[in-house]
Parts: structure tokens; C-alpha cells; sequence
């Protein structure tokens, strides 16, 4: 993919642009909205899936004042730097699939970013590495009716071209970016437009139960298995190796006690891990 930014082009994302560059057949073809700052484009999608709009509706912004992550973490949004981008879907599946479209959404998200020249890495559940360092991360957000999805809301930041000291210091030890990784900048808009056929493709492997190829593809990005590990889980703390993923996508920890345990949603920190410092 020829995606690299020469330098005298301007790098402005629009829906306008946005559209034009569209290679999908039903993602964002419908209702794309952007913004050149929001809160959260999660919580701006959540609120026209509720309006009834249709799957596939696609909400890009510039910059975001509250991006958020996980259990109310945030997710630092500068503009002119990042994508951050949040997809309205309504799959015909059950509740306990929805750690499944987060998988599906790290593939879809890895294999983009592999088509620069880039390494990632996943990190279970959600994260997207270069290097061990984070340039990305997924918030899957539903809202259930009896125990099916009624939507789902994929959110997705990427540190595109963030510089080093771009990246507030709170996380410069743990962050990084596509530039930094590639050494040099990378149109947003191609970025858009491989991420969007990445996640079509994907998501429609989602929906027709192919989550086993969905997995097998994961599993070539992982950088979890085999590792040492601390799980924090909401009611308890759990060490152990990350032996395997089970078939729906759960972590398999087996503690020291030999005992395996199966982790449907958790936060993983890796144990004896410092990023690399090759980046520049
Ligand atoms: C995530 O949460 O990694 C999910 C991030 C999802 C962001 C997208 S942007 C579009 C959409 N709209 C939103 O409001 N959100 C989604 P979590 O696993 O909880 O990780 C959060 C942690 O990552 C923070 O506590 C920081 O340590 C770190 N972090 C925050 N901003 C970062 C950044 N830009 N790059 C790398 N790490 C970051």
C-alpha cells in the first residue's frame, strides 16, 4: 500500500474526502459524520444508534476532548495526529459474542497496519503494539435486548502521527505511533480507507460464524500467549501463563497451581516487560 505522506500534502480529514475515498460496499456508505472535534466519536455513535441509524454508520473525528477507553479511562485524542473513528453495527448474535467483535476488530485493525510495512502486535483483549509499544486500542460498546446485541458501537484509536513529544508523558513510556514505528508520516485518509475494508471483511466473517479464521489470523499478530502474566479482574487478581485462547476468544491462564482459568474480559500486564527502544 503506498500510503506514506508527502510532505508538502495536507493531511485534513473531511466527510467530503472521506467519502470519496470509500472502497466498501455498506460500510460508512450510508451516514458518514465527522467532526473535527467531539467528546467521544463512541459516545456520538451511541447516540444515533438509538435514533435507529443503520449498521454502518460511520463517525470520524479530528480530535477528541473526552476519548474515552476501557472501565473509564481515557483515550488521548490531539488533533491532526490520530484516527479516531467509532462504527455503528447491528449483528444478528448473541450478548456473550461481543468480546468476539473486539478480536475481530483488532484483526481487522492489525492487518491495515501490517499493509504499511509496519509489525503489530495484538495484545489481548484490545490493544494494538508496535514494537510493545501501544499505537492503538478498540472499545466495543453494546447495547443488549434479551440477551442479544441490539447494537454495537466499534470504537477505534490509532496514533498515526504522533512525534514522540506529541505524546503527553503520562504515556511516552508506553506509547507510540506509526511514524514513529515507519520513520516517517502516513496519509490518515488511506489509512481510513484500508481500515474500513479491513473491518468489512472481517465483520462479515463475524457474522457468518467464521470466528475459528478470525482467531487463526489473531493469532498470527499475538503477542500474549506463552507470556507471564498479571490479569486484574474486577473482583480479583490472577498470575499466571498465558497459555492459549479458547474457541470464543477467552484467555486460557493457567496459575501456578496448575489451575486453568478461562478470562472473559480483564486487563493483561505483561510481567518482566520493558517496550523497545529501537523506536526513534
Ligand atoms: C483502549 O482502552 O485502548 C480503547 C481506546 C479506544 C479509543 C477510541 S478513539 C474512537 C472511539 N471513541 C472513544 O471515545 N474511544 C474510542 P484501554 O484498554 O482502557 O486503554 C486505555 C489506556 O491506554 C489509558 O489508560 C492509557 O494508559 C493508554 N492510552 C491513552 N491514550 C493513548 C494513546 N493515544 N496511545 C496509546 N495509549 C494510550
Amino acid at each position: 500500500m503506498s500510503i506514506s505522506l508527502d510532505q508538502t500534502s495536507i493531511d485534513k480529514l473531511s466527510e467530503d474526502i472521506i467519502k470519496k475515498s470509500l472502497t466498501t460496499r455498506w460500510l460508512g456508505q450510508h451516514v458518514i459524520q465527522y467532526f473535527d472535534v467531539v467528546a467521544s466519536t463512541n459516545t456520538e455513535a451511541r447516540r444515533l444508534a438509538r435514533e435507529g441509524a443503520p449498521e454502518g454508520t460511520l463517525i470520524v473525528a479530528d480530535a477528541q476532548t473526552k476519548g474515552r477507553g476501557r472501565l473509564g479511562r481515557s483515550w488521548v485524542s490531539p488533533p491532526g495526529t490520530g484516527l479516531y473513528l467509532s462504527i455503528i453495527l447491528r449483528p444478528d448474535c448473541p450478548a456473550d459474542w461481543l468480546p468476539k467483535l473486539t478480536l475481530t476488530a483488532g484483526v481487522a485493525v492489525a492487518s491495515t497496519i501490517r499493509q504499511t510495512g509496519l509489525t503489530p502486535q495484538l495484545k489481548w483483549p484490545n490493544d494494538i503494539l508496535i514494537a510493545d509499544r501501544k499505537v492503538g486500542g478498540i472499545l466495543t460498546e453494546a447495547v443488549f435486548d434479551r440477551r442479544r446485541i441490539d447494537f454495537a458501537i466499534l470504537g477505534i484509536g490509532v496514533n498515526v502521527n504522533m512525534e514522540r513529544n506529541e505524546l503527553p508523558i503520562s504515556i511516552r513510556n508506553l506509547a507510540g505511533s506509526l511514524r514513529l514505528g515507519l520513520g516517517e508520516p502516513l496519509s490518515r485518509i488511506h489509512l481510513i480507507q484500508t481500515l474500513l475494508q479491513q473491518i468489512e471483511q472481517w465483520y462479515e466473517s463475524f457474522q457468518t460464524g467464521l470466528f475459528a479464521t478470525i482467531l487463526e489470523t489473531w493469532c498470527e499478530f499475538d503477542t500474549t500467549l506463552g507470556r507471564e502474566v498479571e490479569v486484574f479482574l474486577p473482583e480479583k487478581r490472577l498470575v499466571g501463563v498465558a497459555e492459549a485462547l479458547g474457541s470464543d476468544g477467552t484467555l486460557l491462564v493457567r496459575d501456578r497451581t496448575d489451575c486453568l482459568h478461562s478470562v472473559v474480559a480483564g486487563d493483561v500486564v505483561y510481567c518482566h516487560l520493558k517496550p523497545s527502544s529501537d523506536l526513534k
